[in-house]
This record gives structure tokens, C-alpha cells and sequence, in this order.
């Protein structure tokens, strides 16, 4: 007699309600953000997947506020969350990295309390090289009186945010999200549309295997990073080496290195004296669920989630993965 293992299914949708059922105050507008969210992450995904049939690899010529040219997947990715969420009544606002300006709720459409802002393919210039890219994303709630969210109401410090995820298309599309309960993978079954719970309550390992840096800055680095990343690759004598694992590509980086534990390191250099990723929709979002996970991130004097912002697009430098080596990171540029 075959003995059939039971094998839980659980699909994010059903997640999302067990976890809302756990926060007595919740409106399930929270909820619905994330809804709508898993179907921008599905048609973004399928159009990601198909790129390299579809006339949409290559850049679209157009530039972005970062003056980085724009793929035609970035604006893809861009209008389908935009077009997702712009009528669900939980928002108040967006701010994408593709666009300089904030995005409002079109006139006509209810205004919820919260915010989003994303980034909304993270590591496009892979896309084209067949790299794995991202979506990440940060919600936040709007202070003070209900309306048309603001970029003031947008700028908040990363401790204050209520929800926040990544999507990553790789070798199978995963989405990792958390609202402060833990975070949790989901993987898409291409078969049936649906985001299968596959990494529940996700822990990253106090030290890790990988290094992530792109060290063709190092002679633009101050010397407290050079010696940090001699003290990661070993030369100092005061601990192992850890392999360097570098794609170029931050929610491909970040999400190895979740999973086996490492650091990911972007740090100020000559060129970019504060660093290349954004604070809002990039460095804020993977630190809450990097804490969520029992790691760290730190823009080496602070929390990254407890940086005050000042600029929608603004930048950080960012260490951030396994917490004895983001520990490493704060005790050497602290001096
Ligand atoms: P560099 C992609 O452009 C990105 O924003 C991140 O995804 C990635 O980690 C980083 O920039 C790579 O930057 O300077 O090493 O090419």
C-alpha cells in the first residue's frame, strides 16, 4: 500500500488570511495590497519569463530619474503595479524608482491610508543575460489626516514600515514577504497560477558562506572598508574566508545569502559617496525582512531601518545578511 505523506498546500492568499486573522485590528486592507500585489508579481513574471521571445528585451531608450537607461521590462514592470494597484482604495500613493515624481491615486478612485513604493525590476541590466531580476517593494502608512498622499508622508524610516517583499525571477519565481510576523517564501507554480508556501518563517544563519561585493571599487573605498573586506576574506588571519558570490543583481544576492546565510555589501566609494542602492524601496524593504529573519543590515554607523530619510531616491551605503558578519561590518567602520 503506497503511504501518501500528507504534504500541506498552502497558497499565499490563504497565508495572507491566517495571518490577518492574527492581528485583531486588522481591516484587511493590508491584506488586499498584498493581493494585488501577488497578481502584479504573476503577469510580471510570466511577461519576464517570455522576454527573450517577446520583443521586450533591450533597452527602451528612455532614461530614468537615476539617468540609468531604462529596459523595456523596467517599464512593463512599472506600469503593471502601477495599473494593479491604483484602484484597490488602499492607497494613497506610490513612488516607484522608474519615476522621479511620486504616483498619485487617479481622481475618481477611493484613497486608502497606506503608501507603496517599489523598485519595480530591480537588476535590469541582467535582463537581457538571462540573470535573474527582482521586484521589491515597501509599504508604509500614511501619519496624520486621510487623502492624497504626499512625498513628505513618503518619508519615513524604514523601523515604521508595515509590510515589505521581494519577487524573485530565477530558476523559478519566489516571493518572500513579511508583515512583522517572520518572513515567508512562496514559490509559483506555472501549472496552477498560484504561489505555493515554500520557506515558511525564513532564518538566516548567524555567519555566512558568501561575500557579495563588487570590489572593482576597492581602490575608491575608504581604508576602514578595505580592511573589513580583507577581515571577510580571511587575510587578516581573524577569520575563514568567505566565498564571493557577486551577479550583480541586489534580490539575487540578497536572497542567496537569506537562504545560506552571507552579506551583501554596497559601500560609499569615491564615486558614489553614498553608495549606489536606495534607502526607500530597495535597502529599507530587504532589511525588515532580513531582521525578520534574524539578520542585520547597517549603513555602517547605523540600523539601516533606523535612518531618518530626507529624499525620496536618496542612497545608502548598505551591509547587510548574517548578523555576526553585518556585527563585523559596525564594529570595524565605527572606529
Ligand atoms: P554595480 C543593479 O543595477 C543594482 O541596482 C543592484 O541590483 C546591484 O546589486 C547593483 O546595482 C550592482 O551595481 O555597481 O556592482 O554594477
Amino acid at each position: 500500500m503506497v503511504r501518501h505523506t500528507a504534504t500541506s498546500v498552502v497558497t499565499i492568499d490563504r497565508f495572507i488570511i491566517d495571518q490577518e486573522s492574527r492581528q485583531p485590528k486588522a481591516s484587511g486592507e493590508l491584506s488586499g495590497i498584498l493581493y494585488d500585489l501577488v497578481v502584479a508579481a504573476k503577469m510580471i513574471s510570466n511577461k519576464v519569463r517570455s522576454a527573450g521571445l517577446a520583443d521586450i528585451i533591450g533597452a527602451a531608450g528612455t532614461e530614468n530619474i537615476q539617468g540609468e537607461v531604462q529596459q523595456k521590462l523596467d517599464l512593463f514592470a512599472n506600469d503593471t503595479i502601477v495599473k494593479a494597484m491604483d484602484h484597490g482604495g488602499r492607497l494613497c500613493a506610490m513612488a516607484s524608482e522608474e519615476e522621479a515624481d511620486i504616483i498619485p491615486i487617479p481622481q475618481g478612485f477611493k484613497h486608502g491610508k497606506y503608501l507603496l513604493l517599489f523598485d519595480p525590476l530591480d537588476g535590469s541590466s541582467n535582463i537581457d543575460v538571462n540573470v535573474p531580476v527582482g521586484t521589491i517593494f515597501s509599504v508604509l502608512k500614511k501619519e496624520g489626516e486621510p487623502g492624497p498622499g504626499t512625498t513628505r508622508d513618503m518619508l519615513q524610516a524604514g523601523h515604521r514600515q508595515v509590510a515589505a517583499g521581494y519577487v524573485i525571477y530565477g530558476s523559478s519565481t519566489m516571493m518572500v514577504y513579511t508583515t512583522g510576523q517572520g518572513a515567508h517564501g512562496f514559490t509559483l507554480d506555472p501549472s496552477i497560477g498560484e504561489f505555493l508556501l515554500s520557506h515558511p518563517n525564513i532564518k538566516t544563519p548567524e555567519h555566512g558562506r558568501y561575500l557579495s561585493v563588487n570590489d572593482a571599487y576597492e581602490q575608491h573605498w575608504e581604508e576602514p572598508v578595505r580592511a573589513l573586506m580583507r577581515r571577510y576574506r580571511g587575510l587578516d588571519g581573524k577569520r575563514d574566508a568567505m566565498n564571493v558570490r557577486y551577479v550583480g543583481s541586489m534580490v539575487s544576492d540578497f536572497h542567496r545569502n537569506l537562504l545560506g546565510g552571507g552579506l551583501f555589501a554596497y559601500p560609499a566609494n569615491a564615486k558614489n559617496p553614498l553608495g549606489k542602492l536606495r534607502l526607500m524601496y530597495e535597502c529599507n524593504p530587504l532589511a525588515f525582512i532580513c531582521e525578520q529573519a534574524g539578520g542585520a543590515a547597517t549603513d555602517g554607523t547605523q540600523r539601516i531601518l533606523d535612518v531618518q530619510p530626507t529624499e525620496l531616491h536618496q542612497r545608502t551605503p548598505v551591509f547587510i545578511g548574517s548578523r555576526g558578519d553585518v556585527a563585523i561590518a559596525q564594529e570595524m567602520l565605527a572606529r
